[in-house]
């Protein structure tokens, strides 16, 4: 028997589905029937409706969680969630779905509280189910709905009795709804949000929209109530303002004045309780005044031009899925605040709803998205996309009118997007319009209308840095993307964001301060927001037991995109990435520049809040130990201007480097941060010398001799022209070392800049070009080896298999006083093409019964850096242990770089590294591994036991991108072969 006609429907739902309304906080009646359901999965959707009756025993049934997705509950027992990003994981015939369809069986009863009201209409309510289901009541069906992240109430007013009831629920994993659904993410069907009874009092509020605005000091509020007459009279209160209005007839209804308010923004997130009180229910709201325009080019709130900071943000939790943990959000929201995130797109549906409050709370500019993809019928040119078959329209109507409804109240919603990657078309612009009809307070954004037909602001994804360049640049005529030059004229003017930028997958994005400049310089340019804030591995554990992070095709899906859903500014398990810290210095709210003379200017770059919420605390360093600080009086900075203040005296040390640091810091503590907690800071150096300049020459040494190598120099022995000790431990190297296990950006061949501007192979990845030159597998050749007294040199030609293309490496070892010099010139043949990943010598620690704990450093960190992600890095002294020095990136690759290294002690080496010629300061890796075994592995616990720690001194290493889906690393930063010299002393 074929599966259910409505499987092959494009209707949004059926039955008694009623309209959507805003989520409230009310005092009427409601029961909560999450908790334990009966539960039983079918492997297909051809079943018989007996799930309906209350007669049915289902006391064989299993017994599950709402809310929960089923593919996450049970060890494997009811099937494995599938990754998938833009590819369908069924075939392409819209809108059917296969017959092997995963379908679950939920039931319960509840009973009717005795005090529910009497003549009372009662909703059941869904915020979240995935992807449709049919609903009964007492045996009775109630209705069919879909759109898995947005809700849906059914009036059961006719079926629901006092005393116990029966609520029966079929959840089809696939469904035509999963055509508008193929989000970049984990397919995780259930029922993942709340189900609940709702009574809806005769003379309550069904519905009620506070819009506010706020203009020149004052604030209004204009209302819509949506309720029968019976409701009023009803008063609007706002105790801490004084407002209490009472409109006696739904005529009465109007716009309220209110006064002197404080605005609401992300930075002053001020709300004010509000009660909206009709003769049977009160309903509380948490007002926000402010007030959303277009002028031009210019996005505003409270007419200022707004930066958005912002994260894409997924609901991911590596146990929850996308199942709501208040906590943990509350949690997320804040780590984003103390990481300068000042705005959430949300990446591509609602959220619970709750997570809006959260956002107005603790202050966020939210784009609220729609959940709408229809991303894999791009594959075959658009061909049948929903988005422009009328077929489709209501569903898509369905969609933005449940969106907008649901969250409207939200002071922090300050653009709504219609969705995601879903081509363009017709459905789409009536979305538009229904918006631009139902709420003229927010504009609409959708990325996908590249010509501007029927969206308020231009929005990009992973434009290049020159392409944004060129499209905030007045009087640009440089074409855009998919744009007529008339179309693309059309586009500047209106303000610019970028949707998504800077891809967090792996070690990266590059690159994150060179866009934050352009937004610097062109105003129409509104900043963007990072594609993605986090991980959304799924912790399961390996046949052995042992735990780990799952990506895509661990769970043995047909179809998959592999670690792409790991592409997060945090880990699965909520751990910052140096990238994000790196966002964060990006986009620090107040900057700092130091003059020559005894100055710094501290710009505030905030929309409106002034500084007197900081403290400015500074420091001097020589040599990395502080000598002295103190606070800076800073004078409070009005939002957009800055003030130049007099630095105290620095004493400059005449052999140490001397810089200092200057911290804006909070001055008391906030909800989501402690007193104290950095905001922004910057060094300038202030050492008598440039860096370099102390550095002594190298030794100049006489006298060489063919030699057998066999010596000691200092703590040092040789055996044939080899290093085998040193410091009193067993130490091998320097040997050259070319490669890095490639991190994701490395592998990315997808993108590349149209204008060349970053030098990539198009459709070639920089990882496989190393490949093919061999710099994974570099042979050597000890070419010769000479002494002098306490001298030794070596000669090697290093070269891969099959290859003509090679490196000579000399080394020179001397006794310097009571040091030992050693310098590395590093050699390339004529020929070499393309990057280099690093240059480097790799020294082997083995263990010996004693592993090297960790390393001190003094130079850039404490986190990793690379030269396209460096801004986050400071000057100073630093301790690691050599776990704490790599980044457990879900796809083993590249990690541990510290940059400009001054001293170095590992175990008991200690080491000082000298500037080459050019006053280049090498860095360094500490590692339990080596890029080739980081590289052979798919995560982290997949890496070999390892019995030796390797130590790396990378004279460069190349930049990073973002070019896993993004641009490459852009040429400034970008590794060429070159000839590079190494240069080191070891205390002996
Ligand atoms: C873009 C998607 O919008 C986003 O959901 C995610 O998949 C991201 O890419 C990559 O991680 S679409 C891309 C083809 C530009």
């Amino acid at each position: 028997m074929p599966a259910p006609a409505y499987l092959s429907d494009t209707a949004p739902g059926s039955g008694a589905r009623v309209a959507p309304r805003s989520w409230l906080r009310s005092d009427a009646p409601a029961l909560s029937l999450d908790g334990t359901w009966r539960f039983r999965l079918s492997p297909t959707a051809d079943l018989p409706e007996d799930v309906a009756g209350p007669a049915l025993d289902d006391s064989g049934w299993d017994e599950l969680a709402v809310p929960a997705h089923w593919v996450l509950q049970g060890d494997g027992e009811y099937g494995r969630p599938i990754y998938t990003n833009v590819q369908f994981p069924f075939p392409l015939d819209p809108p059917h779905v296969p017959d092997e369809n995963p379908t679950g069986d939920y039931r319960r009863t509840f009973e009717l509280p005795a005090d529910w009201p009497e003549g009372a209409r009662t909703v059941l309510r869904f915020d979240g189910v995935e992807s449709l289901y049919r609903v009964w009541l007492n045996g009775a069906e109630v209705g069919i709905a879909t759109g898995s992240r947005l809700a849906q109430e059914f009036d059961v007013t006719d079926l629901v009795r006092p005393g116990t009831n029966h609520v029966a629920v079929r959840v089809h994993q696939w469904s035509p709804a999963s055509y508008l659904e193929d989000q970049d993410q984990w397919w995780l069907p259930g029922i993942f949000r709340d189900v609940t009874l709702v009574a809806r009092p005769v003379d309550g509020l069904q519905d009620v929209w506070l819009r506010t605005g706020w203009a020149g000091g004052d604030g209004w509020v204009e209302p819509e109530l949506t309720a029968d007459d019976a409701a009023f009279p009803v008063t609007l209160r706002i105790p801490s303002l004084g407002v209490e209005t009472v409109w006696t007839r739904p005529a009465d209804v109007g716009r309220v004045e209110v006064g002197p308010v404080e605005p609401w923004t992300a930075e002053t997130p001020r709300l004010y309780d509000a009660t909206v009180e009709s003769t049977g229910e009160t309903v509380s709201l948490r007002l926000g005044f402010r007030t959303v325009e277009i002028r031009g080019d210019r996005f505003l709130v409270n007419g200022e031009r707004v930066v958005f900071h912002g994260m894409n943000r997924h609901e991911a939790h590596p146990v929850r899925g996308r199942v709501f943990d208040e906590q943990h959000a509350r949690e997320d929201l804040a780590r984003m605040k103390r990481f300068n995130v000042n705005a959430i797109r949300t990446s591509h549906y609602p959220p619970h709803p709750r997570l809006l409050d959260l956002a107005d709370e603790l202050g966020f500019w939210v784009i609220l998205e729609c959940d709408l993809e229809t991303h894999g019928f791009e594959k075959n040119g658009w061909t049948r996309n929903p988005s422009d078959d009328p077929a489709w329209r209501d569903a898509y109507l369905d969609r933005i009118e449940r969106t907008v409804e649901r969250d409207k109240n939200h002071p922090s919603i300050v653009m709504w997007s219609l969705g995601n990657e879903s081509g363009t078309g017709a459905n789409l612009a009536a979305m538009s319009a229904w918006v631009h009809a139902r709420d003229s307070g927010r504009p609409v954004h959708y990325e996908g209308d590249y010509t501007g037909e029927y969206t308020d602001v231009y929005s990009r994804m992973y434009s290049t840095v020159p392409e944004t360049e060129q499209i905030g640049t007045d009087g640009s005529t440089a074409p855009l993307l998919g744009c007529t030059p008339a179309q693309g004229a059309r586009q500047r003017t209106k303000p610019f964001l970028l949707c998504e930028y800077a891809h967090a997958m792996g070690n990266g994005p590059g690159a994150l301060d060179q866009y934050e400049a352009l937004v610097d310089a062109h105003p129409r340019l509104h900043g963007g927001f990072v594609w993605e804030w986090r991980d959304h591995g799924i912790l399961t554990r390996t046949a052995d037991g042992t735990p780990f992070y799952a990506y895509g095709g661990d769970f043995g899906e047909v179809v998959h995109d592999g670690n792409f859903v790991m592409d997060g500014m945090i880990l699965s398990d909520d751990t910052p990435t140096p990238g994000l810290y790196e966002f964060a210095a990006m986009a620090s709210p107040v900057r700092f520049t130091f003059d020559d003379a005894v100055g710094v200017t501290v710009a505030n770059r905030r929309h409106s809040a002034a500084t007197d919420d900081l403290r400015f605390d500074w420091r001097v360093e020589h040599d990395g130990r502080i000598v002295a600080r103190g606070v800076l009086a800073v004078p409070p900075i009005p939002a957009g201007s800055s003030a130049r203040v007099e630095l105290p005296a620095i004493a400059v040390a005449p052999d140490a480097e001397t810089w200092l640091t200057v911290e804006a810091v909070l001055a008391a503590a906030t909800s989501w941060a402690p007193e104290g907690h950095v905001v922004a800071s910057a060094q300038a150096d202030r050492s008598a010398q440039a860096l370099g300049g102390a550095a002594p020459a190298a030794p100049r040494i006489t006298g060489w001799r063919d030699a057998e190598g066999s010596l000691t120099l200092g703590s040092a022995a040789f055996e044939r022209g080899r290093l085998v000790r040193l410091a009193g431990r067993a130490v091998s190297g320097p040997r050259l070392e070319l490669f890095r296990a490639p991190t994701d950006n490395d592998e990315g061949s997808a993108f590349s800049d149209p204008t060349g501007s970053d030098g990539a192979v198009p459709g070639v990845s920089s990882a496989s070009l190393w490949r093919a030159h061999g710099l994974d597998r570099l042979v050597h050749r000890l070419v010769a080896v000479q002494e002098a007294p306490g001298a030794l040199r070596t000669l090697t030609r290093v070269s891969a298999a099959d290859s003509a293309l090679s490196l000579t490496v000399e080394t020179v070892w001397a006794l310097v006083g009571d040091e030992l010099e050693l310098r590395v010139e590093i050699e390339p043949s004529a020929g070499w093409p393309t990057v280099w990943p690093r240059i480097g010598v790799r020294f082997n620690l083995p263990d010996g019964g004693e592993p090297i704990p960790g390393a001190e450093w003094f130079g850039l960190g404490p986190r990793e850096s690379y030269p396209d992600s460096i801004q986050a890095a400071r000057l100073g002294r630093y301790t690691a242990s050599v776990d704490e020095l790599s980044v457990p990136y879900a796809r083993p690759q590249e990690t541990g770089h510290r940059s400009a290294v001054r001293e170095l002690t590992v175990g008991g080496l200690a080491l000082r590294a000298f500037p080459d010629g050019r006053g280049r300061l090498p860095g360094f890796v500490l590692t339990r591994h080596t890029p080739q075994q980081l590289a052979a592995a798919e995560h982290p616990h997949e890496l070999p036991a390892s019995q030796t720690t390797y130590l790396f001194l990378d004279a460069a290493q190349h930049g990073l991108g973002s070019r896993a889906c993004g641009p490459d690393v852009w040429p400034e930063f970008s590794l060429r072969p070159e000839a590079r010299t190494l240069r080191v002393r070891f205390g002996s």
